[in-house]
């Protein structure tokens, strides 16, 4: 009896899956201008003064520029930490760090190393599991960098495939011997090279994203490129290497900008260009010493400095996102899961805080629109160190042993050079409350915020190695 209620069961799964199948693919026939294709390319440590559109006059960008001409900039558009994994977790699930506890590693690491015990937690929504409830076929190309254990690679995050390397690239055998296996390049959840060859690592994440492309060019799709670069050591190919006027560094942004052309070019002759929705930005500031810019922002990569953590975004959906608009409106990457989800008709959890709103408001360039965020947070690791609200922006006094908190308007002092506290007490009381709801709420060094979800965790974690 109990087999013939299995077999019932199993025959009733099988239709139900067959049906939601027939839906999907209904739908997708009938989307014109509706649910969008969406491109996620996410540089590593480019700078907000590295591309041409951003003020670079020493890299060649023409792909990207155009990008900018054909859809917006965005100008106060911000990763959610100065580091790699922290900001990645915000991508992925739309929340700050300290929500889902990514913003350090067990060991109290700022970023995840190789064989690490801890990953995103896989009990936490993915962007591309939101997407996946629509029937998008999702891919992963790229550097991951939140989690390299088996229960946390992007296979079990919600993409259909994954190609890339599992954290940064300077995390090879000579940064821990004994400890870091030679660098992997994954296919999915299997090491294909080690160490990978970096070269020409660009040239393949194109090839493999121009793939998918073309492989879901009659379904709705998500790609999340990852670039490994321009992360140190930079590695370019041979058409690239020596070729720019700014050293390593300059070649790496050049092939980054070939690429970006090189996809666009194929969402034109695939005829899908105007139901694809392409961002383009980075994980966090360019650092001190490579060779990137944050012109005119001061800081570097790590820092709460404005060169930290906003970063150069343009986004482009020809007829949907005004061609060579500017929004410097506060926006951030934990947006992109709400926007894209109401784009695709997925529900957001509903079930869970997720910090990130929905900014189409603001890439469609409505009548008035504004920043959703009365507030955004600055973390350095653990610590809330600054908050912006409109213009404004306060630098919380305990930083770098400052006694009092100091104010700058961003609109009049892009730099942060003018601390205007004093003639603007009322301003400084406003942002104090906004911050401490957000230590109530996100935690504060070791003060525990009321509102945080848990790592994903494993005991035994094991290197990745080849098979
Ligand atoms: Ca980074």
């Amino acid at each position: 009896m109990s087999r013939l209620l299995c077999w019932l069961g199993a025959v009733a799964v099988l239709l139900t899956f067959g049906s939601n199948r027939l839906a999907v693919a209904e739908e997708t026939g009938k989307r014109e201008g509706g649910r969008p294709n969406f491109v996620v390319i996410f540089c590593d440590d480019l700078g907000y003064g590295d591309l041409g559109c951003f003020g670079s006059t020493r890299h060649r960008t023409p792909n990207i520029d155009r990008l900018a001409e054909e859809g917006m900039r965005l100008t106060s558009f911000y990763s959610t930490c100065g580091v790699c994994t922290p900001s990645r977790s915000s991508l992925m699930t739309g929340c700050y760090p300290r929500r889902v506890n990514m913003h350090k590693s067990a060991r109290g690491e700022w970023v995840l190393f190789p064989v690490a015990n801890r990953g995103l937690n896989p009990d936490e929504i993915t962007i591309a599991e939101v997407l996946q409830t629509r029937g998008y076929a999702t891919a992963c190309v790229g550097k991951w960098h939140l989690g390299d254990q088996p229960p946390f690679l992007p296979t079990e995050q919600g993409f259909d495939s994954y190609f890339g390397i599992p954290y940064s690239n300077d995390m090879g055998t000579p940064q821990r011997r004994g400890i870091n296996p030679p660098l992997p390049l994954l296919r999915n959840n299997t090491v294909i090279e080690a160490p990978v060859d970096q070269n020409t690592i660009t040239k393949r994440y194109t090839e493999e994203a121009i793939r998918f492309i073309t492989a879901n060019r009659d379904k709705p799709f998500f790609l999340y490129l990852p670039h490994t670069m321009p992360h140190n050591p930079v590695h370019s190919s041979e058409a690239f290497r020596g070729k720019s006027a700014n050293k390593g560094y300059g070649d790496c942004v050049e092939e980054i900008d070939w690429s970006t052309g090189r996809i666009v070019q194929t969402l034109k002759k695939l005829d899908i260009d105007d139901r694809t929705l392409v961002v383009f930005t980075s994980d966090n500031g360019a650092a001190s010493r490579w060779g990137g810019s944050n012109a005119p922002l001061s800081g570097f990569k790590g820092s709460t400095m404005e060169g930290g953590m906003r970063e150069p975004c343009v986004v482009r959906w020809p007829g949907h996102v005004p061609a060579g608009s500017i929004c410097d409106e506060v926006s951030s990457t934990i947006d992109l899961l709400p926007t894209f989800a109401a784009l695709a008709g997925a529900d957001v959890p509903n079930d869970r805080i997720i910090d990130g709103k929905d900014i189409w408001p603001l890439l469609s360039a409505a009548s008035g629109a504004r920043s959703p965020h009365e507030a955004f947070f600055y973390y350095f690791r653990s610590q809330l160190q600054c908050v912006r609200s409109g213009k404004w922006k306060l630098h919380l006094a305990g930083k770098r042993a400052k006694p009092s908190p100091r104010l700058y308007d961003l609109d009049a002092d892009i730099a942060e050079k003018n601390d205007v506290a004093a003639d603007n007490p009322n301003v400084v009381k406003r942002l104090l409350a906004l911050a401490e709801k957000a230590r109530k709420d996100l935690g504060d060094g070791e003060r525990a915020g009321t509102h945080q979800r848990p790592a994903g965790h494993v005991k035994d974690p094991l290197p990745l190695k080849m098979p």
